[in-house]
């Protein structure tokens, strides 16, 4: 029997591949000399898609494949994966999400932990040897501080969780108030980094969060104020955010994301007042295993005439 064809758009890890390669037959654009060629060539009879990160699944690509039918997406954000033309073109789109709530929420506190407490800092400063010539400087704590979750979502609500444990106060933005959650809910944005200690952003990238995270709102965050964003680049106004660091404007930040990943504006890398890891979230070998074997259940359900596990649309 000859395995229906599946276009990889993103590459996917070895594992997921080998699984994928069981029961289709796998062309991978990524690694494609001339994509256009590829697309010419076997795009009458692709009817999956697997893809991953900033990779996603373009209008073109969408368009490009007559007889598509899923587009089965590495990761909960499918930001890079254009929706709206899977769905003209009546292609489901599924993601992986929940398995890397715990993961990223962990992360989350890990990050927030070693911004206050100055861990890149501390571990410097005892491989450079220079504990003998002096305590470490005194930093601060999570305990006591005011946390505002922007985005209280399935990954929000864990970190909400993790915080409380710490003894922070947590309040929340979103698009609505959610009737059963315990938190303080802004309505406002300004409102809440005004009011608190630490903003931690972990809202979807779209159209509607580009820029949320605007100077005004960092400037109501404050000279005190921490940033955390381990949600995408696009949500902060990163050049504004850059200025304020430097000018003392904004007290601090935390950041797994960018606007352009990856490469990390040199500004950044040069602040002491910042924490920096790459996109790293739901980077474990238990976590990822688990995001790429939601990425081959997924196509196995539709090939199958299955529901799917996650569909988004
Ligand atoms: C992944 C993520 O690192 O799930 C997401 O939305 O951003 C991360 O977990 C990314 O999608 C894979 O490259």
């Amino acid at each position: 029997m000859t395995r229906p064809e599946l276009l990889m758009v993103g590459p996917l890890a070895d594992a997921v591949t080998a699984e994928i390669e069981k029961d289709f037959t796998v062309h991978r654009y990524f690694a494609a000399d001339d994509k256009d060629a590829l697309l010419a060539e076997v795009g009458e009879g692709v009817r999956f898609v697997a893809t991953g990160g900033h990779h996603g699944c373009s209008a073109k690509i969408i368009e490009a494949l007559p007889k598509l039918e899923i587009i089965s997406s590495f990761g909960v954000g499918y930001d890079a994966v254009d929706v709206e033309a899977a769905k003209r073109a009546g292609v489901h789109v599924t993601n992986t999400p929940d398995v890397l709530n715990d993961c990223v929420a962990e992360m989350t506190v890990g990050l927030m932990i070693a911004l206050a407490h100055r861990l890149p800092q501390t571990d410097r400063y005892v491989r450079e040897g220079r504990w003998p010539g002096g305590d470490f400087p005194l930093t601060d704590e999570l305990r006591g501080a005011r946390a505002g979750i922007l985005g209280l979502g399935r990954i929000g609500k864990e970190i909400a969780r993790r915080l409380q444990v710490f003894k922070m106060e947590v309040v929340y933005h979103g698009r609505h108030k959610q009737a059963h959650e315990p938190y303080p809910y802004f309505s406002d944005l300004t409102e809440m980094a005004k009011a608190c200690d630490w903003l931690v952003v972990i809202a979807p990238g779209s159209k509607e969060t580009q820029g949320i995270v605007s100077r005004s709102v960092m400037e109501a965050l404050g000279p005190e104020g921490m940033l955390v964003n381990m949600a995408r680049g696009s949500l902060v106004d990163e050049p504004a955010m850059i200025e304020l660091l430097q000018s003392g404007g904004l007290g601090g930040a935390a950041l797994d994301v960018f606007a352009d990943e990856p490469n990390v504006p040199d500004e950044l890398k040069a602040l002491d007042n910042v924490v920096l890891s790459p996109h790293q979230g739901s980077a474990t070998h238990k976590t990822r295993a688990a995001m790429g074997q939601m990425v081959v259940d997924n196509l196995r359900a539709h090939l199958k005439g299955e529901p799917l596990l996650s569909p988004v649309a």
